[in-house]
């Protein structure tokens, strides 16, 4: 099947992109890639009841001037009707389906929402494009993940490796995973899956342990906080920068032929080391001591405990280790990642003090 060239049979045309889940980290990153690459970007928001566009909010665009190429509607994958006249109205060259309940372990939570956003809301796309007869012009990209192999059945994984997912969310995914396949398969769509494993910034969410790790590291270092309370330290990761993966994902979506790719770093980190280079970046080296839920982390300096364990954030269900082969899309797409681990945490701590510096200098004004 020839599927048309990304951006319609008109090539002089602006390409016209649809991101669902804009406001995420993910989404803020890709918005960004999308106007610098020509786009005409149109976002999905869920109204919320204070702000939630933060990490758009740079590249807002008052829809009252001209030449406007970044748009924002009020959605939700949980919203038939509103998915299809998203679509119609839009008539996208390129859907960005980053939409989630993206928190594992508020999936345990909160299982039935979950599969209703992160697995139907993915069907309800992809039957818009099919009620729309846009099958044969729209091109779709579903943000899978490494969730999908859980309990790893193969180290490391690649688009082979069969799934085990360990979770709701890694369920919902799994649904939404093989839904895109079908349509791709069924009615000739260009759907393609992006597997990524985890992918963090200073936009990363702030419960995610990456990031939750190097707000802490900041307000210890201002003397704001004592301890620093995680679950499971021993987890692993394969963990790279979502500036590089947003590149990916336009890469998957560009391709001659859909397909499904893994893209990772291809180096796996435990979390105890992430929170080792952390605190060296504010020039504390930790002390482990103790043993499971008793474990702590001890300033080697002063004694102070900087780490402790509490089992309200241990899972029901781990993925214990994660590490993705990114050699097919490095041989098809040419993508690979820029980011290293160091560089990613250097990155995250600097700006979470400056975030901070720029909070209190914000409270000083307003004394
Ligand atoms: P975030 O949690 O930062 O962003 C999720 C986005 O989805 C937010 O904009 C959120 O809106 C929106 N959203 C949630 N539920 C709905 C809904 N029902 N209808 C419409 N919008 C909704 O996630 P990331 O940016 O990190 O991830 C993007 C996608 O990639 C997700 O699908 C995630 O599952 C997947 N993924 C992420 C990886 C990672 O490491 N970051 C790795 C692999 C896959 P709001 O801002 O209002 O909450
Ligand atoms: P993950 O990311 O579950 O891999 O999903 P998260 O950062 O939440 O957890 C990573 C690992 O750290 C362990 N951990 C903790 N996690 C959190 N959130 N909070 C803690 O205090 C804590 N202590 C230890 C976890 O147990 C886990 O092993 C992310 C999401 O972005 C998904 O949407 C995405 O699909 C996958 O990455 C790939």
């Amino acid at each position: 099947m020839r599927w048309p060239d990304a951006g319609g049979a008109d090539m002089t045309k602006k390409k016209t992109a649809l991101i669902s889940g804009v406001t995420g980290q993910d989404g803020a990153y890709l918005a960004r890639l999308l106007l610098d690459k020509g786009y005409i970007v149109h976002g999905i928001k869920r109204r919320s009841s204070s702000f939630n566009t933060q990490r758009v909010d740079e590249i807002y665009q008052d829809p009252h001037e001209d030449d406007v190429l970044f748009f924002m509607h009020y959605g939700d994958l949980t919203d038939a009707t509103n998915v299809i006249r998203l679509v119609q109205e839009i008539q996208p060259d390129e859907i960005y389906n980053l939409a989630a309940q993206s928190h594992v372990q508020v999936s345990f939570e909160t299982p039935e929402y979950t599969a209703n956003s992160d697995a139907v809301g993915v069907l309800r796309f992809l039957e818009a494009i099919r009620i729309l007869k846009l099958a044969n012009s729209v091109r779709f990209y579903q943000a899978s993940t490494s969730e999908l192999y859980g309990k790893v059945q193969e180290t490391p994984q690649k688009e082979s490796t069969p799934f085990y997912p360990r979770s709701p969310y890694g369920v919902a995914k799994l649904y939404a995973y093989w839904i895109a396949v079908n349509y791709r398969e069924a009615y000739g769509m260009h759907a393609s899956n992006g597997i990524l494993f985890n992918h963090e910034s200073p936009m990363r969410g702030e419960t995610f342990v990456t990031r939750k790790i190097t707000r802490a590291v900041a307000r210890i270092g201002a003397g704001l906080q004592s301890t620093l309370y995680l679950g499971n330290l021993d987890a692993k990761r394969d963990w790279g920068h979502a500036k590089d993966y947003v590149e990916g994902m336009w890469k998957i979506v560009q391709s001659d032929q859909p397909g499904d790719y893994v893209l990772a770093t291809g180096e796996t980190h435990a979390v105890r080391e992430f929170v080792e280079l952390a605190f060296a970046e504010i020039g504390k080296t930790i002390d482990w001591t103790g043993a499971g839920v008793d474990e702590v982390g001890l300033d080697t300096k002063t004694g102070a405990e900087l780490i402790r364990i509490d089992p309200r954030y241990f899972r029901p269900t781990e993925v214990d280790v994660l590490l993705g082969d990114p050699t097919k899309a490095r041989n098809e797409l040419g993508w690979h990642h820029k980011t290293t681990f160091s560089e990613l945490v250097k990155e995250m701590v600097a700006a979470d003090i400056q975030l901070l510096d720029r909070e209190s200098w914000r409270n000083t004004l307003a004394e």
